[in-house]
């Protein structure tokens, strides 16, 4: 199983560690690109195409300002694309508005904003992937209920 995670900028990496670190929780490779739909497209159409006989089967893509990247990954791959838009200037709603709004026929699927998105886009791979790789099924079941054991762990304690 092996994901590949392309960014607009290596500016995007501190917020993407959290999708790193995300799959490595649950045992998934990947593979980091720093790929721009606008500064290298030639070379992200390239490697679209390589890393899906490479053996990519799920694509996340980080972008902010006008970010088509994961909108462009879209339209040259038929696996599925999870987006994560990255702050900007605009407060980040540049980036989510460029992501979320894709025409009807080529869909990304987008996470919300930043580190939040970033972490959500392993667990979303995760599950995308658990649906061919029963393992993955079972540590998804154990990271909610170990989720849900830390919260109720703090009724124990909670006061006002
Ligand atoms: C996007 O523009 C990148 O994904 C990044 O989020 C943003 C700014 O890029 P840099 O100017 O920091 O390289 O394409």
């Amino acid at each position: 199983m092996k994901v590949s995670i392309i960014m607009g900028s290596d500016s995007d990496l501190p917020t993407m560690k959290d999708t790193a670190k995300t799959l490595e929780e649950f045992g998934i490779k990947y593979e980091i690109k720093i790929l721009s739909a606008h500064r290298t497209p030639e070379e992200l159409k390239q490697y679209i195409k390589q890393a899906e006989e490479n053996g990519t089967e799920v694509f996340i893509a980080a972008a902010g300002g006008a970010a088509h990247l994961a909108g462009v990954i879209a339209a040259y791959t038929t696996l599925p694309v999870v987006g994560v838009p990255m702050d900007s200037p605009l407060m980040g709603f540049d980036s989510i508005l460029s992501m979320l709004q894709m025409p009807p026929g080529i869909p990304v699927g987008v996470m919300s904003k930043g580190s939040w998105g970033a972490k959500n886009a392993g667990i979303f791979a995760a599950q995308i992937l658990s649906l061919k790789y029963p393992e993955l099924k079972e540590k998804l079941k154990q990271y909610k209920q170990k989720m849900a054991s830390n919260v109720l762990e703090k009724n124990k304690n909670v006061s006002l």
